[in-house]
């Protein structure tokens, strides 16, 4: 597999702080204009019933960072030992009536923004000029800990993206500058191609990449017997279908916990879309659309599978996924689904460049090595596997409880990256998950059979 040059911040002995200096900066200005895009009195909402209010995430990124380099890292006293405690750690409840008290008990945005400020005087500084990697320490290792706050901060841009989704559209206000949206016309005709039977490389092995969360290890081979998969992601207009036939009426497409989600919630239609006078309309992050036909369309894995199963198919497994996008005819295996090269904006919807997805197939540049589009942005891609550890797992020691919770059987691999999706997020071996009913985040879905 190819070096990640893009975050080749760290090696075995040396780390560039210069670097890693401006990846911090450059991660918490991003935040800061997140942040900027809500409502002053919107801070305290909880757009998403099952997560914490807004505020708690302004707190938990310097939060996290103190906790984990300084803290953890360096055995430093901390910054606000209360506040460390208060935001360490997002929540993920089964169901809203265990999701912890209201807004009571936050303190106020100037408070926490004056915690973030102090946060990053003190992370920059030991980025600077501190010891912040160790051969004997295991969480400074190679730069552990520097590198682990390095990737929380964009994954959490990710779910403020999705979280702010949900916002009433008066709460919120479109950065200057933002890219019109494509909408499109009507999507490319469906298509599948025959994978052979071969072999795919799931995670990374330890030594190979410069960094990696604990889930991604160890990196194995496996044998993956042929099938045929979707050329692109399902589409709404493909989507339309289902729910014109009946689909969410049919309890025999669904899984049981999937029907009782569907039923308990009385989900009719996909969370992104919804009714105006008779048509569907697409809630984007900034503006309703009339539903595009050809964009991915964003679902639950509890939907998805439904869906799969009306089509007398089904959900490719991790494995499948990984050798739809990175295998390649001759046997050897890619870094990218379109090759070595590192992502950039003719690849994908990925890195932050629109606030909302675009049509399936808009990015020749890259297809994977068998004509498959769109595997690395414009949406997650939810697999039928369960998510659970590689042999060889083991926690990692900058943040150990990062997986292990998760591995409960009631969490799924979804693969690689959406249009919320930070660039250097989108290597080979990471590995994303949710439980098969959350229906927020922008994860969508092919089809697979054999
Ligand atoms: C990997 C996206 C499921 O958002 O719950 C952030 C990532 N873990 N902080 C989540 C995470 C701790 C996690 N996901
Ligand atoms: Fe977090």
């Amino acid at each position: 597999m190819a070096k990640m040059t893009e975050i080749a911040i760290a090696t075995d002995r040396f780390l560039d702080r210069r670097a890693a200096v401006d990846w911090y900066r450059a991660n918490r200005r991003r935040s800061a204009e997140l942040f900027e895009i809500v409502a002053p009195e919107a801070h305290h909402d909880r757009p998403i019933p099952l997560r914490n209010p807004i505020v708690f995430y302004e707190g938990h990124l310097p939060a996290f960072s103190v906790n984990t380099l300084l803290k953890r890292g360096l055995r430093d006293p901390g910054i606000n030992p209360p506040f460390e405690v208060l935001f360490e750690r997002g929540i993920d409840p089964e169901d809203v009536s265990a999701v912890p008290g209201a807004s009571a008990g936050w303190p106020s945005r100037d408070e926490i923004q004056a915690y973030g400020r102090a946060a990053d005087r003190a992370i920059i500084e030991a980025l600077e000029t501190r010891d912040v990697m160790r051969e004997d320490n295991p969480v400074l290792r190679r730069g552990l800990a520097a590198l682990t706050i390095l990737e929380h901060e964009p994954m959490h841009q990710e779910t403020l993206r999705y979280m702010w989704h949900r916002l009433p559209y008066e709460k919120k206000r479109t950065p200057r500058g933002s890219p019109k949206p494509v909408l499109g016309g009507n999507p490319p005709a469906r298509e599948a191609v025959r994978i052979p039977a071969g072999r795919a490389t799931l995670g990374a092995k330890r030594e190979e990449v410069p960094f990696g969360w604990d889930n991604e290890f160890e990196g194995h081979v496996v044998e993956v017997p042929e099938f045929e998969i979707d050329v692109h992601d399902v589409t709404n207009q493909d989507f339309l279908e289902f729910v014109g036939s009946a689909g969410y009426d049919r309890e025999d497409l669904w899984s049981e916990e999937g029907w009782q989600w569907r039923v308990e919630n009385d989900v009719r239609h996909p969370h992104f879309w919804e009714r105006r006078d008779g048509e569907w309309v697409w809630r984007g992050q900034f503006h309703e659309f009339p539903l595009p036909p050809a964009w991915p369309v964003f679902v639950s894995h509890a939907e998805a599978s439904a869906y799969a199963r009306w089509r007398d198919s089904r959900l490719p497994t991790e494995a499948e996924f990984h050798r739809a996008a990175y295998g390649t005819p001759s046997g050897d295996e890619r870094s990218y689904p379109w090759g070595e090269e590192p992502p950039d904006h003719s690849r994908g919807n990925f890195d932050f460049a629109r606030w909302d997805p675009v049509p399936v197939g808009s990015f020749r540049a890259g297809a994977s090595a068998w004509g498959l589009h769109d595997l690395l942005g414009n949406g997650w891609e939810w697999t039928s596997t369960v998510f659970g550890p590689f042999s060889g797992f083991e926690p990692m020691a900058s943040y150990p409880v990062y997986s292990t919770d998760f591995f409960d059987g009631r969490h799924w691999v979804m693969k690689g990256g959406s249009l919320a999706t930070a660039k250097t997020l989108l290597r080979r071996s990471f590995r994303n998950w949710f439980r098969g009913d959350y229906p927020y985040v922008y994860a969508t879905f092919r089809c697979v059979k054999g």
